[in-house]
């Protein structure tokens, strides 16, 4: 074991998620708190298509300006744009804890940023994110890490426990994520919990919960005049299968095992 205790490794494996951290000091999270302002608010050129907003304010992707980071509710990908979340997303901090999970090879899937800014961030609703990825064959392991503080007030990360052996359950389709102009608009995926069982996680800056992609999970609004950000990146062994559209195929880099610096 690298970075876990056998009992939190143990309580991952029961229970689909683990409350862990820190995984950041001060200064990176300072560096990266101020990356994702730059790119929210246009400081830092991103592509458009990969913004996305809180409802109802869509228009605030043409306004520049500070202002326009209090509706950014997500960046995708920032680790294929930005080298401070590449760097972010092969930390050996989360590296460490990964491969207690997953072994001794990772790829890395994905990563982005998901704000709820102060009063207005909306829920995201029960899933579970096997319901988003088009991956087969394979575990998969979401890192969530607080740039704020975390809370139940600003919509921290819940879960329900052991949820992680239910299969992939059905999905609806609800409210819509709208992309500025280019991007692709797509539909929130819900279920319904039984939400007496939801255990909060609440995360101090730079600490953090890691979940099982089958494992139901959701965060609730921010009611508080407190924003909260949270940088996600998402990990899995080599043996994983692709089942997206394969022009839409991302790379995956293996980050880490003897295979590092492939890109599949
Ligand atoms: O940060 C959030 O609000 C939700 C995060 C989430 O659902 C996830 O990481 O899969």
């Amino acid at each position: 074991m690298k970075r876990l205790t056998l009992k939190e490794k143990n309580f991952f494996n029961s229970e689909g998620y683990l409350g862990f951290g820190p995984f950041l000091n001060k200064e990176r999270i300072k560096q990266l708190g101020e990356g994702i302002d730059a790119i929210a608010s246009g400081e830092w050129e991103y592509p458009s298509n990969l913004v996305r907003w809180e409802p109802g304010h869509e228009e605030q992707n043409i306004a520049q300006g500070s202002d326009r980071k209090k509706f950014v509710y997500q960046i995708r990908y920032p680790h294929r744009h930005i080298p401070l979340f590449m760097e972010h997303a092969t930390d050996p901090a989360i590296l460490d804890v990964m491969e207690d999970l997953l072994g001794p090879d990772l790829v890395l899937y994905n990563s982005q940023v998901l704000l709820k800014p102060a009063f207005h961030g909306t829920s995201q609703p029960w899933h579970q994110d096997a319901a988003y990825l088009p991956i087969g064959r394979t575990n998969l392991v979401s890192c969530w890490i607080a740039i704020d503080e975390a809370t139940v007030e600003n919509g921290c990360m819940q879960f329900i426990p052991g949820t992680h052996n239910s299969g992939l359950v059905e999905h609806k389709s609800g409210r819509m994520l709208s992309a500025a102009s280019g991007g692709t608009a797509a539909a929130v995926q819900e279920i319904s919990v039984d939400e007496s069982k939801a255990q909060a996680v609440p995360a101090k800056p730079g600490h953090g919960s890691l979940h099982h992609c089958l494992t139901f999970h959701g965060t609730p609004p921010n009611k508080t005049p407190h924003r909260r950000r949270a940088l996600i990146t998402h990990y899995m062994p080599l043996d994983f299968t692709y089942t997206g559209p394969i022009d839409d195929r991302p790379q995956f880099h293996v980050v880490r095992g003897d295979r590092t610096g492939e890109i599949l």
